[in-house]
């Protein structure tokens, strides 16, 4: 049985996907549902944790992952961008302070440890 279309945007923008290992080396990317092209993996996304349609989870935290600042240093998960929807989707300015654009270092940390983004996933430029 295949697995359900996403019911939500699923849009991870302003990510630097691999082999991009530093801002400066290249641009970022937008990923839609990255997931369904190994769908195998997770049938239902990145969200899900029961193996069922349906996120559990509308924070960076799902099957695989759980990204999360920890700028007190305590080994404990901190902030986590939140969306709904699952489109996140956060400015990023290397000028800033980190602090300004920490939700999107942290959306870049959950998609760059998702064990079978690595290697097949197209990119799309923006
Ligand atoms: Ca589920
Ligand atoms: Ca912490």
């Amino acid at each position: 049985m295949a697995p359900p279309a996403p019911a939500a945007p699923n849009d991870f923008r302003g990510v630097y996907p691999q082999p991009v290992f530093n801002p400066d080396r290249g641009a970022r990317a937008l990923r839609n549902a990255p997931w369904t092209l190994a769908p195998i993996a997770s049938p239902f996304g990145w969200h899900d944790t029961n193996g069922a349609a349906g996120a559990e989870y509308t924070i960076t935290r799902g099957n695989n992952v759980y990204a999360s600042e920890d700028v007190n240093a305590d080994n404990l998960p901190g902030f986590s961008p939140n969306s709904a929807t699952l489109d996140f989707d956060y400015p990023l300015n290397l000028a800033n302070a980190p602090s300004t654009y920490q939700s999107a270092a942290i959306t870049n940390l959950f998609l760059l440890e998702q064990p079978h983004a690595r290697c097949v996933l197209p990119i799309r430029l923006r």
